[in-house]
């Protein structure tokens, strides 16, 4: 029970590692604000199996491209339970493209919601902390592309280094409020992302043999990571950034 007391605030909730992450926290104990857009079955999913695990959840619709979705949420948040601990920033998208022939609105709308809505979200979460007076945790969930590159995703992987980035100057900014901030950097996640991708068996098994654990990433890999760096157990961690890719990364030969 690693989080018990804590209210644990996550965007992009209604699948993949938000889902898997919420549930997690829900294991150790947090309460659970969940934003979603455009995808009400699947938060209800979510709902439902945060509630089964015995925990309090509410659910807030928004796009988090939009800057007045961040203090919504927040807002939303605290009033229900009272307070803001932990903040995860997770809600992401990758349409796959070549960059050659990357349609602008496809290049804007990613920077939109990965980065821009990570900003306004993460700022009106330090500020209710901030307020607050007690510290909290910030947790930005980048990935292994904010260090290596995508040939069809450099409209995307700027995004996940700005994420990370976010949290690098945020450590210092927030340092002195007791917030610590830090990024995970998933490998590769089977999740709907990626689906069409590794949907080509070619692209799939070549992956796989990339990672030296020998498979693709569940979204509770990516939970526990959370869990633990949302926790008092992590509390001389800020600015840091920690992969969970299987080894991938380090797989040169
Ligand atoms: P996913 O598609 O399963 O989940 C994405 C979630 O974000 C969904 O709940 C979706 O509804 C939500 N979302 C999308 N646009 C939104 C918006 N405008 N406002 C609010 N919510 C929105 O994908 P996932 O793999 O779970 O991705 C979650 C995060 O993890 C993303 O930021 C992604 O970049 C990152 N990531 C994923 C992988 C991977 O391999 N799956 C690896 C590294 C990083
Ligand atoms: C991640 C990483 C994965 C990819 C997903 C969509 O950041 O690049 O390999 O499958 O994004």
């Amino acid at each position: 029970m690693l989080l018990a007391g804590k209210t644990v605030l996550i965007t992009g909730a209604s699948r993949g590692i938000g889902r898997g992450t919420a549930i997690e926290c829900a294991r150790h104990g947090a309460d659970l604000a969940l934003n979603w857009f455009q995808d009400r079955e699947g938060i209800e999913e979510t709902l439902a199996a945060v509630r089964a695990l015995g925990r309090r959840a509410i659910e807030v619709e928004g796009d988090v491209a939009r800057r007045e979705s961040g203090e919504r949420f927040i807002d939303a948040a605290a009033k229900a339970f009272g307070g803001v601990d932990v903040f995860v920033n997770n809600a992401g998208i990758c349409p796959f493209h070549a960059f050659l022939d990357t349609p602008p609105e496809v290049f804007e709308r990613t920077m939109a919601v990965n980065l821009h809505g990570a900003y306004y979200m993460t700022q009106a979460a330090a500020r209710r902390m901030r307020e607050q007076g007690r510290g909290g945790s910030l947790i930005a969930i980048s990935s292994i592309s904010a260090l290596v590159g995508g040939g069809m995703q450099a409209h995307y992987t700027p995004t996940k280094a700005g994420v990370h980035s976010l949290m690098q100057s945020c450590a210092i900014a927030l340092g002195p409020h007791g917030i610590r901030c830090n990024s995970v950097m998933p490998g590769t996640i089977a999740t709907d992302i990626n689906k069409e991708d590794l949907a080509d068996p070619e692209k799939r098994s070549y992956m796989e043999k990339r990672i030296p654990l020998g498979r693709l990433g569940e979204p509770r890999d990516v939970a526990g990571c959370v869990v633990f760096l949302a926790s008092d157990l992590a509390r001389y961690v800020t600015g840091a950034a920690v992969l969970v890719d299987g080894g991938l990364f380090v797989n040169l030969q």
